[in-house]
């Protein structure tokens, strides 16, 4: 894949920044965003020479401010043929009657609204220029339940029903969208979800062989790759160690 400008949300760890690694060839050009500078600046001093890079510190939270980034792109960086909605996360793994009602809206406002947010704003251009790909990651927490997976899951769920329903505006177009569910995936996520409790977070881990964020590098890749003709509408993938669970079942009533 060459000369293509692709925007990153969330690519100052886990998936974005493996994904910008994987795209800092063949004359792409990246814009990787996050809300931490640093990282971000690290990423530019490593991929530099190989391509084309602007960095913004975002929050996609902030509507205003998703607004004014891609208002604000240099012109060869304006015509926007690959957005990652990547940017999201978990907080806590609570039962819903004791959990930080904080950290619900925050996973509202990041995994939702900000997707939302990025894809409103870039989502015109690619429809002018009849051209682009919006690719969403969305979480097999969005399409299984489980204990504590609450809101965050909610919040998935609906990243999966948008990327259909876009498909379905978009029909008529050469706009492209693509969904992807990936299962556990060792990266920063978990010790975001458990807010720095690194025990708790290598717990999740503890004893697979997760997804690496280069196995997602590799599926959006993929996914881009195919011919124009070609949407690819959902993909879901796990670990090997990872499959669903029975359904859980309740022996204390008698
Ligand atoms: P990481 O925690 O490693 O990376 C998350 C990225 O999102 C970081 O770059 C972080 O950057 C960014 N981010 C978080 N909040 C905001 C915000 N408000 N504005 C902008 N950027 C933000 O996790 P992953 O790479 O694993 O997660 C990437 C996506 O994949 C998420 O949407 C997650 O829900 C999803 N996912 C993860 C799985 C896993 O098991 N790891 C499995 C399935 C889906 P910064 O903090 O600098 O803002
Ligand atoms: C992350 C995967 O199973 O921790 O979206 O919810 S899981």
């Amino acid at each position: 894949m060459s000369g293509k400008t692709i925007f990153i949300t969330g690519a100052s760890a886990g998936f974005g920044a493996a994904t910008a690694r994987m795209f800092a060839t063949e004359g792409n050009r990246l814009i990787l965003t996050a809300r931490r500078i640093d990282p971000l600046l690290r990423l530019q001093d490593e991929l530099g020479t190989l391509a084309d890079i602007h960095i913004i510190p975002l929050d996609v939270r902030d509507r205003q401010a998703v607004q004014g980034a891609v208002e604000g792109l240099p012109e060869r960086f304006r015509a926007i043929d690959v957005l990652l909605n990547n940017a999201g996360l978990a907080l806590g793994l609570e039962p819903a009657h004791q959990v930080d009602l904080d950290d619900w809206e925050t996973m509202v406002d990041t995994n939702i609204k900000g997707l939302m947010y990025c894809t409103r704003f870039m989502l015109p251009g690619m429809v002018s220029r009849n051209s682009g790909h919006i690719i969403n990651i969305s979480s097999t927490a969005g399409a299984w339940p489980y204990a504590g997976g609450n809101v965050y899951g909610g919040t998935k769920a609906f990243v999966s029903q948008f990327s259909r329903n876009l498909r379905c505006d978009l029909l008529g177009t050469r706009v492209r969208v693509t969904c992807i569910q990936p299962g556990m995936a060792e990266t920063e996520f978990s010790q975001v979800r458990f807010k720095g409790d690194t025990e708790l977070a290598a717990g999740v881990y503890r004893g697979t062989a997760p997804l690496t964020a280069t196995d997602i590098a590799e599926t959006v890749r993929w996914v881009i790759s195919q011919p124009s003709h070609v949407n690819i509408n959902t993909i879901e993938l796990m670990s090997i160690d990872q499959c669903w669970g029975p359904f859980a079942i309740n022996r204390q009533t008698n």
